[in-house]
C-alpha cells in the first residue's frame, strides 16, 4: 500500500456499537501506515467495551493508547431516561471539551481528530483550538443520518412530528412516523438531546465519514451531497462497511464447532445486539417458535441490558424441557460470542437481527439474508434500507420490539420466508459482492478514505 502516515486521534462514545467502528477503522488506519491515537472514555458501561478495549491495545502495541477519564456528572434533572448508555452519551458529550491537555501535548503531533458522531458538537471547538481538521464518523446509515439531521432543523416543538403520517425529507424520500425512535417526540430524553444536539453542529465539521458504502445508499448519498438538502452540510464520505480486525480466539467455541457440522445455509441466528435485552414474554414467544420450527437455530440470549447485570441462567429462562428437545438442532449462547465468525460460517443461512448497523454491516459483507426486528433508535430506518437494498425482509407492523410482543406463529412464518426465499439469498450475496467490493484498493470507499489519509499529509 501507499506510505501515507498521518497522526489520527479517534474518539469513540459508549457501547459496542459505536466502539466497534473505531476499533476496526483503526486497525485499517494502521495497515495504511498512520499513526494512531485512541483515546477511550472510562469507566464504560459494559465490561465488552473494556474487554475489547485492551485486547485490541495489546494486539495492536504501535496504538498509542489513551484513557480519558469521566467526570461522574448527574443526568440533568427533567431526563427520563434510565437507560445507562444514554446516560454515558451524555457524561461523554458534556465532558468533551476536557480532552485538550491530553491531545495538545502529542508527539509527533496530530493530523486530525475522527471523532464520534455523538461527540461532534463538543469536539468542535478542541479541534478549533488545536488548529485540526475534525472529521466526525457515523456508526449508522446514511437514511438515519438524513433523518436525524432533518428533525434537528425542523423540530423545536417535538409535537410537530406527531401530527404526521410520515416526514417529507426533501430531496429524500418519506419516512413514516412509526420509524422515528420514540425517545425524538420528548426532547427531555437525552437520546433526543444528545443526538439533535451533535446533528445541529454538522455544519462545523470538515467533513463525516460513514459506515455505508455508496452502492448500499445511492440515493440518500448522492441526496445529501448535493448540496440540496441541508444548507452547509458537509460532505459525506462513505468509508463502509468496515472490516472486521482480526481477533485472536483464546479459547475453542462450542457453538461455532457445531456450526462445523451442520448443513450449509441451514442455521438461523439470532441475536438482538449488545445492549438490548428480550423481555421474558418475548423470549417465550422466540422460544417456542424454535421449538416447533424444522429449522436448526443459534440464539444468542441476553436477558439484561448490562451485560455485567446479565446473570440468570439459561435452564432458568427457557426451561429444561426446551434444551432436552432441541439439543440436537439448536443451540442458545449468552454474549459474548464471535458474531462476526457466525455470519461468516457457511451453516448460516439467516439471520434474526435488530439491525443494529454493525449487524447489519457484517450481515451485508458476509451475504447473509436478514430478518429485521428493530428494536430501538436507528434500528427501523436501518431495517428499510436492508429491505430496500434486497439484503432482507421487514414486516413494518411488527413495530418495535421494545414495545410490541410478537407471536410465535407471526415470527414463525417469517424465518420461513427468510430461510426459504431464493430470490432473496441470490439479492443477499450481491450486496455481499457489493460490500466487498467496496472495501477493495481500487473500490469505492478504500478511495474515499485514501483521499482523506492523503490530504492530511502535510
Ligand atoms: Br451481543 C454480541 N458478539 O455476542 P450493533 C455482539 N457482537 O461480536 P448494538 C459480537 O457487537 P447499537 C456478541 O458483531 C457487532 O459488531 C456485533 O453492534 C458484536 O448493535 C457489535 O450491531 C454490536 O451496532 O449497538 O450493540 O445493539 O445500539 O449502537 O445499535
Amino acid at each position: 500500500s501507499e506510505t501515507i502516515c498521518p497522526h489520527i486521534a479517534l474518539f469513540p462514545s459508549a457501547g459496542m456499537g459505536h466502539l466497534t467502528p473505531f476499533l476496526r477503522l483503526a486497525s485499517l488506519l494502521l495497515s495504511n501506515n498512520c499513526k494512531v491515537t485512541l483515546i477511550t472514555p472510562t469507566p464504560s458501561v459494559s465490561v465488552a467495551e473494556s474487554t475489547h478495549i485492551s485486547s485490541f491495545v495489546s494486539a495492536h502495541p504501535e496504538v498509542n493508547h489513551l484513557e480519558f477519564q469521566l467526570p461522574s456528572l448527574q443526568p440533568p434533572p427533567n431526563s427520563v431516561t434510565k437507560d445507562p448508555f444514554h446516560i454515558q452519551f451524555d457524561t461523554i458529550l458534556r465532558s468533551v471539551h476536557l480532552l485538550h491537555p491530553l491531545l495538545r501535548s502529542l508527539s509527533p503531533p496530530l493530523s486530525a481528530i475522527f471523532s464520534d458522531i455523538l461527540v461532534a458538537a463538543g469536539v468542535i471547538q478542541v479541534a478549533v483550538d488545536l488548529g485540526l481538521p475534525h472529521y466526525t464518523l457515523v456508526t449508522f446509515s446514511a437514511k438515519y443520518l438524513s433523518l436525524t439531521a432533518y428533525i434537528s432543523t425542523m423540530v423545536s416543538d417535538p409535537t410537530k412530528l406527531k401530527c404526521s403520517t410520515e416526514i417529507q425529507i426533501p430531496g429524500l424520500g418519506p419516512v413514516p412516523v412509526g420509524s422515528i425512535p420514540p425517545p425524538y417526540f420528548n426532547p427531555n430524553h437525552l437520546f433526543t438531546s444528545v443526538f439533535l444536539s451533535n446533528a445541529r453542529a454538522l455544519p462545523e465539521v470538515d467533513a463525516i465519514l460513514i459506515n455505508s458504502f455508496d452502492w448500499l445508499e445511492p440515493e440518500t448519498l448522492s441526496a445529501l451531497n448535493s448540496g440540496n438538502v441541508f444548507a452547509n452540510f458537509p460532505p459525506v464520505l462513505p468509508i463502509g462497511p468496515l472490516v472486521p480486525y482480526e481477533l485472536k480466539r483464546k479459547e475453542e467455541c462450542q457453538y461455532l464447532q457445531w456450526l462445523d457440522i451442520q448443513p450449509k445455509e441451514s442455521v438461523v441466528y439470532v441475536s438482538f445486539g449488545s445492549r438490548t435485552a428480550t423481555s421474558k414474554d418475548q423470549m417465550k414467544e422466540l422460544r417456542d417458535c424454535l421449538w416447533k420450527s424444522k429449522y436448526r437455530f443459534l440464539w444468542i440470549l441476553k436477558s439484561n441490558n448490562v451485560d455485567k447485570d446479565d446473570k440468570e441462567d439459561l435452564d432458568t429462562l427457557l426451561g429444561d424441557s426446551f434444551f432436552e428437545d432441541t439439543k440436537n438442532r439448536g443451540m442458545v449462547v449468552k454474549p459474548w460470542v464471535y458474531q462476526q465468525e457466525i455470519l461468516a460460517h457457511p451453516a448460516v443461512g439467516g439471520f434474526v437481527s435488530h439491525c443494529g448497523w454493525n449487524s447489519l454491516s457484517e450481515a451485508a459483507r458476509n451475504g447473509v439474508p436478514v430478518l429485521a426486528w428493530p428494536h430501538h433508535a436507528d434500528q427501523s430506518v436501518n431495517a428499510e434500507v436492508v429491505k430496500k437494498a434486497g439484503l432482507g425482509l421487514w414486516d413494518s407492523s411488527w413495530g418495535w420490539g421494545l414495545q410490541n410482543l410478537v407471536k410465535q406463529e407471526e415470527i414463525q412464518k417469517m424465518i420461513g420466508q427468510l430461510m426459504e426465499d431464493e430470490k432473496l439469498r441470490i439479492t443477499a450475496k450481491k450486496v455481499g459482492d457489493e460490500a466487498k467490493k467496496a472495501g477493495e484498493i481500487a473500490g469505492s470507499s478504500n478511495k474515499v478514505l485514501m483521499k482523506v489519509l492523503r490530504s492530511l499529509v502535510k
